[in-house]
């Protein structure tokens, strides 16, 4: 039997006449309080679709608890009335793991937004779901600390979302995803009950790791509200260059020859298309003069451009390819924005179909060249670092979107590197986990969540008939 929820389904427990949902929207009213149960189509529109558009549905409302037992009480009212929550951060995502699909509860963590001390001894900082990625890296900026994943939409993605999509961004190269910034989290499971592993400790050998287990499960496991998170150095001082290359083999082998060099903190490419594209609708001056080399690659590399013995390690490392290499904090700033900047552009153009792919380094110049024969448009760019690129489809005709993945798929690579699987690629799965291992998947939700409460449609496709 399914043990998927109906979409919107509820219980029509009120008596003869009245909306059954009534009797949910005041247990959620009593949970949260007035202010922050949002019924009103304009007040919940913020909160049902993702950042591109692409994805949208309509709640039955918007909850807004302050806290861990508020999120109790809603999951608790919401299972009585058979209900399914979708869980919500930043609003940053990309595939549409946070939006309703229809009649669900959609839960905002954004008032759970506080920040504990930092531990600068250990490294370490227990926040709130709701809070953003800025203000945790601005307080641990304070003791020479920083978030270990950094991305462009910081000041609006929560560190509950990155948890939960296991976010990647630019610095994966130097200190791993989201869940590897981890080191214990607290999390509402779908009966009301609260998983606190938050103490963290450096060894802990006592079991299933749970919290890894509920770093990229996207909401449909369990509600997460804090975490306790590792933090890193701040580097006191970065080098900052954008060098031209001929083609991926040459970007590749600089990737590797930066890192026998010294420690690299960012390595992003992008294309000459790419960097017009931004140039045009984004008003980023060409950090190189026309003709643009294809292929561009942005290192940041920890230490100071002035420090002794750089200028010979660059100078050899761009050889006579053409290069910029900041001189400033603002010059760095301004070569970041020509790779940072391409969602924003691509945004302007229409409302895109983002894929999020890692291929094996090996892999990576042949599945560009097939991406270009199948998908000529599409503009592509990414952490080269962890051989992870984005490809951003425009008016893509149905089922192109598909072929790329499949063509990754069949290159030993992942259709979701850092974004999460979300209901757009639900269905496809399958693509590059075998039965066996969706199996698992499914019978870990089936021990979590029986019900089918959290973010149905989400991560894993709908069950089998008949199973
Ligand atoms: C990035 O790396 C983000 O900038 C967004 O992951 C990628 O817009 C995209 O496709
Ligand atoms: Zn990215």
């Amino acid at each position: 039997m399914s043990t998927e929820m109906s979409m919107g389904g509820t219980v029509a427990d009120g008596p003869r006449g009245t909306d059954p949902a009534d009797g949910l929207l005041a247990a959620l009213r009593a949970a949260v309080g007035p202010a922050h149960l949002l019924v009103d189509a304009g007040a919940r529109a913020a909160y049902e679709t993702d950042w591109t558009g692409r994805f949208a549905g309509t709640a039955l409302a918007v909850v807004r608890p302050a806290g861990t037992d508020e999120v109790v009480a809603v999951l608790r009212a919401c299972a009585a009335h058979a209900t399914p929550v979708v869980p919500r951060g930043g609003g940053t995502g990309l595939v549409g793991g946070a939006v309703p699909l229809g009649g669900e509860v959609v839960l905002s963590l954004e008032r759970l937004d506080h920040v504990g001390p930092v531990d600068v001894a250990g490294g370490s900082v227990v926040v709130g779901a709701g809070a953003t990625l800025a203000a945790v890296d601005r307080s641990a900026a304070d003791h020479g600390l920083a978030v270990g994943v950094d991305l462009a939409s910081r000041d609006s993605a929560t560190i509950g979302g990155m948890v939960a999509t296991d976010a990647g961004g630019v610095r994966v190269i130097a200190h791993g995803p989201m869940r590897r910034q981890v080191l214990g989290l607290e999390a509402v499971l779908a009966d009301g009950s609260v998983l606190r592993r938050i103490p963290g400790l450096a060894k802990d050998g006592t079991g299933y790791a749970l919290p890894e287990l509920l770093a990229g499960s996207e909401g449909t496991l369990a509600v997460v509200t804090a975490v306790h998170l590792r933090l890193v150095p701040r580097p006191v001082a970065t080098t900052v260059l954008l060098l031209g290359c001929a083609d991926v083999a040459d970007a590749l082998g600089r990737v590797a020859a930066a890192r026998r060099a010294g420690t690299v903190l960012a390595a992003e490419l992008v294309r000459d298309r790419g960097v017009r594209m931004v140039h045009q609708h984004a008003g980023v001056p060409l950090p190189l003069p026309e003709p643009l080399p294809p292929l561009l690659l942005l290192l940041e590399l920890d230490g100071d451009p002035d420090r002794a013995g750089r200028a010979d390690a660059l100078a050899a490392l761009v050889g006579d390819r053409p290069a910029a290499i900041a001189a400033d904090v603002a010059d760095a700033r301004r070569l970041w924005a020509v790779r940072e900047r391409h969602t924003e552009a691509v945004q302007r153009l229409g409302t895109p179909t983002k894929l999020d792919v890692t291929v094996p380094p090996a892999a990576m110049a042949e599945v560009l060249a097939e991406v270009d024969r199948i998908a000529p448009d599409a503009v592509v760019f990414g952490h080269i670092g962890d051989a992870s690129l984005h490809v951003n489809l425009l008016d893509a005709p149905p089922g192109l979107d598909e072929q790329v993945l499949r063509l990754v798929a069949a290159h030993g690579g992942s259709i979701a590197a850092e974004h999460g699987i979300g209901v757009a690629k639900a269905h496809l799965v399958h693509l590059t986990r075998d039965d066996a291992d969706v199996a698992a998947m499914r019978a870990v939700k089936r021990a979590l969540d029986p019900t089918g409460l959290l973010n149905p449609g989400k991560v894993l496709p709908p069950d089998p008939p008949g199973s």
